[in-house]
């Protein structure tokens, strides 16, 4: 069967961790009949999360892809890992989706993480479904529920189901589009007449329905007005408008342990949903783009796995025109022939014929493809914008557990940066450390465990090293001599330099009067003075801000040499910071953190604890930007504390301005920590 884009939707099934989302796609394919069997989360059987590192903590790390055919459409579903440190496939799936499937777990209600989902939809305008999970649970009640969306959410959610069997004993629900009732019947349901104490409360919603959909079109709104009944096309019509223009969101209910309220949805999805018709590509160089199947073909690669077997797998949102294997692209340049593709649902691989713009495929062993390009036909020019990803938040230093692995881990890592996009890869000169940052400590350890499952390499974990500096802050003179007369080729270098403080890089001059030292030797000189710098009196770190100047001097006509004169200033630097006021500096970062409102005050109390300071503060939405400078060592678990705080909500950037010194009490600490170290070496 081929799929145009009037009958193709890309829908996500997202909101905080835990909350059935997996679950509920395990029954969308089961109720779609894609599957004949469900899998279940905790023996990590689903076709979502199939990956070693999902089956082992029974939750999402990756999105899935689960196209379902329902009546005349195909639903492309991806389900998203509800925890916000894996981020990659988040980020990537957003611009590409006609609808979204806000999941909320109905006995824990809006949390934080819930708020900054349905914030995030919002923002890029996609029409979403609320559907309260694990309806079928003790306690759980609807109406209350209903209220708080509207007011932690300001949502204007219209209910089209609502449950029956009061808060403790759900065993159906009322379907108020068509005034049915559904009671639970193993794993199906069975229609039949509404609860009878439901009957009038079903009969208000369906008139808020009828009027939210009148409310979408002025002929609607004034043959309601009139008093005349709308036909249940006028109805659909109208709450179709009211979806794609996000001002109506539908709320359901689903038990997807047992299937139930699954049907329905899948039936609001097809006759209500946007399709990709009616839905925006990606941002690109060519205006007024749309998903259009009669132009030269042009497609987006917005997720890659990497299969240690089967190598890269690419997946593509098809923008232009169509695709079907032996056809050829462009691909950065070069010419390419797609020799391998099909159509993914979960791992499992199915062939096409033929795709058409607004649907998803993926191309196999394609090595050029990677996330963010875009495919075109010869004829084609558009490009797609990549899409931005946030910088790391942690960072940890990673050792292989064995030293002959070094090699295999760097192609390791390049391996997995082709999956996420998320994570970084520094190596440290400084500190010798291989350090990789991610969006949480979880997120890290993540990708360690998929280097251990996949390619076989282990590696033990170390906290950043912090680098720090070393300065001066007042002016001395000294003498350093280098002499070494006796027998043999000898050496003679003696100097006199003066070394003071300055704002810019470290730099040499001189200032001799008669020769006493020769011109040649001022080189060597200026090299001993910055060998001197990279390792500090106080510590050990490299020394800044230092200025040198040669003043004085003696030489011999036959011992002096080269390397004499360089150790002489090695010396004479020594011997002045026997006298010199000496510090430590620290790497200060700016960093941006972005929260609710209502966690404000206890986040600005922690910034000064931090030895933060706070710039300013920025309303934007719902959301306060807090601008501020903290030194680095005082926010290198930030990601773990911030969450804490702001109930896994908060994210921050940071990014490092200068150095800045250190109060004593710190610097004692440090410099205790360096000799430590020092002394292991
Ligand atoms: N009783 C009941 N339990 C459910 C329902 N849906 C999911 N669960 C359970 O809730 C737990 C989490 O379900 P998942 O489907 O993994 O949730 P998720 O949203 O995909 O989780 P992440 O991917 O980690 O964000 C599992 O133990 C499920 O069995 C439901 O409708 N009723
Ligand atoms: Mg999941």
């Amino acid at each position: 069967m081929e799929y145009y884009k009037e009958h193709i939707k890309t829908i996500a099934l997202i909101g905080a961790m835990g909350t059935g989302k997996t679950s509920l796609a395990e029954s969308i394919a089961y109720v779609s009949g894609i599957i004949q069997k469900k899998g279940e989360i905790e023996k990590g059987s689903t076709i979502s999360d199939f990956t070693a590192e999902e089956v082992n903590h029974h939750y999402s790390i990756n999105s899935s892809l689960i196209p379902v055919f329902y009546k005349n459409d195909k639903i492309n579903f991806i389900d998203l890992p509800g925890s916000n440190e894996f981020v990659t496939d988040l980020y990537n799936t957003l611009p590409i989706l006609s609808g979204a499937i806000l999941v909320i777990d109905s006995t824990r209600g809006i949390d934080a993480q819930t708020k900054s989902y349905y914030r995030m939809l919002k923002e890029h305008k996609i029409p979403t479904i609320i559907l309260l999970s694990k309806i079928d649970k003790e306690n759980v009640d609807f109406d209350k529920l209903l209220e708080d969306l509207k007011e932690k959410l300001g949502a204007s959610v219209v209910p089209f189901m609502y449950p029956e069997g009061g808060k403790n004993n759900f065993n159906g629900f009322a379907y108020v589009l068509n005034k049915k009732g559904y009671k639970v019947e193993g794993d199906k349901t069975a229609e039949g007449e509404v609860d009878a104490d439901v009957k009038e409360k079903v009969s208000t919603l369906y008139d808020k329905i009828v009027e939210e959909a009148a409310a979408q079109d002025e002929g609607l709104m004034e043959k309601f007005f009139e008093g005349e009944e709308l036909s249940v096309e006028e109805i659909a019509s109208g709450l179709k408008a009211g979806l794609l223009s996000e001002s109506l969101v539908p709320v359901i209910v689903a038990n997807s342990l047992l299937n139930t309220g699954v049907k329905e949805l899948l039936d609001i999805v097809v006759s209500l949903f946007p399709s990709m018709s009616d839905t925006k590509p990606m941002e690109s160089n060519t205006e007024g783009l749309e998903y259009d199947e009669k132009k030269p073909f042009a497609g987006y690669v917005f997720k890659t796995i990497v299969d240690p077997f089967i190598g890269t797998i690419s997946f593509v949102i098809i923008v232009n025109g169509s695709l079907k294997v032996g056809q050829e692209m462009i691909v950065l340049g070069k010419t390419e022939k797609v020799n391998q593709s099909f159509i993914l649902t979960g791992k499992n691989q199915n062939s096409y014929d033929i795709a058409y713009a607004g649907d998803i495929v993926c191309i196999a062993k394609l090595q050029s493809l990677a996330t963010g390009l875009t495919l075109t036909d010869k004829q084609s020019s558009v490009e797609i914008k990549k899409v931005a990803m946030p910088t790391p938040t942690i960072f940890k230093a990673i050792i292989p557990k064995n030293k002959q692995d070094e090699d295999k881990l760097s192609g390791a890592l390049q391996r997995l940066a082709l999956e996420d996009l998320s994570f970084e890869i520094v190596r440290n000169k400084e500190t010798k450390q291989q350090l990789i940052g991610g969006q949480g400590s979880v997120h890290v350890d993540t990708l360690l465990e998929k280097m251990k499952n996949m390619f076989k390499v282990e590696v033990t974990t170390e906290k950043q090293k912090i680098v720090y500096r070393e300065a001066i802050r007042s002016t001395a003179e000294a003498e350093g001599r280098y002499v070494k007369q006796s027998g043999g080729a000898g050496y003679y270098g003696i100097v006199v330099m003066r070394f003071e403080p300055c704002t810019e890089d470290s730099y040499f001059s001189e200032e001799i009067f008669g020769g006493s030292v020769p011109k040649n030797y001022f080189p060597p000189i200026e090299k001993g003075f910055f060998e001197a710098l990279e390792n500090g009196p106080l510590a050990g770190f490299p020394v800044i801000n230092v200025h040198a100047v040669l003043t004085d001097g003696k030489y011999h006509p036959v011992d002096s040499n080269e390397l004499a004169f360089k150790n002489a200033a090695k010396v004479a630097f020594k011997n002045a910071c026997e006298k010199i006021k000496k510090i430590i500096l620290e790497p200060i970062m700016h960093v941006n953190i972005k929260i609710s409102d209502e966690y404000l005050g206890d986040i600005l109390g922690d910034i000064n604890k931090r030895r933060g300071r706070v710039l300013g503060m920025n309303k934007v939405g719902d959301y306060q930007i807090v601008e501020c400078e903290v030194p680095e060592a005082e926010i290198i678990s930030y990601n773990i504390d911030l969450k804490a705080m702001t109930q896994g909500d908060g994210t921050f950037t940071r990014e490092f301005i200068r150095y800045e010194e250190v109060p004593q009490n710190v610097a004692d600490k440090v410099i205790e920590a360096a000799k430590l170290e020092q002394s292991q070496e």
